[in-house]
């Protein structure tokens, strides 16, 4: 098992949309695992494989206080998502440091891949169906913070360059 290198925004790399997976071989076995040690390792609730710079449609969640009820979603599709709609605030760990409220779908229903290449179907609501949305948003190129506001976005990338400047200061 790895530690992998997590992308931080505004990195163009987490723009890229991933590809399907074409078979779980041994190759995605390992990605999996490397990126639930990540997940537990940073920690997360979620990780795509989008901010490992893999760009291949895999996300792992666990939203456990015992980091012992893994989730695997390869190629997952939201085949359903309800009219209704619920507001979280969400945090990213390519984003670090800032959190904020975001609008989806309150429940969602998904087919993906396991971890064993087995088709799957669940029904998810509260904060699964806020993470899977979160996720599947990465592997499609997409960053939790480009759904604020012009203004809000404007903020957060100010943030972060003096974030940049000041950690460039204090190495020097
Ligand atoms: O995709 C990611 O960057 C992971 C992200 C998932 C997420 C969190 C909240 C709402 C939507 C999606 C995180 O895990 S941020 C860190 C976090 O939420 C957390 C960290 C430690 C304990 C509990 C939560
Ligand atoms: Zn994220």
């Amino acid at each position: 098992m790895a530690l992998l290198n997590i992308l931080h925004f505004p990195d163009p790399r987490l723009h890229k949309v991933a590809k399907p997976v074409q078979a779980v071989d041994a190759r995605i076995k390992q990605l999996v695992s490397d990126m639930a040690q990540t997940m537990y390792d940073a920690p997360g609730i979620g990780l795509a494989a989008t901010q490992v710079d893999v760009h291949e449609r895999v996300i792992v969640i666990d939203l456990s206080d015992e980091q012992n009820e893994l989730r695997v979603l390869i190629n997952p599709e939201i085949v359903w998502a309800s009219d209704e709609i619920q507001t979280y605030e969400e945090g990213c760990l390519s984003v670090p440091g800032v959190y904020d409220e975001v609008k989806r779908a309150s429940e969602i229903k998904v087919q993906f891949l396991d971890q064993n290449g087995a088709a799957q179907t669940i029904e998810a609501d509260g904060l699964l169906s806020v993470c899977i949305q979160h996720e599947i948003d990465h592997l499609n190129g997409k960053v939790f913070v480009e759904r604020l506001s012009s203004l809000k976005q404007s903020r957060i990338r100010t943030k972060i360059a003096k974030q940049k400047r000041e950690q460039a200061t204090a190495v020097s």
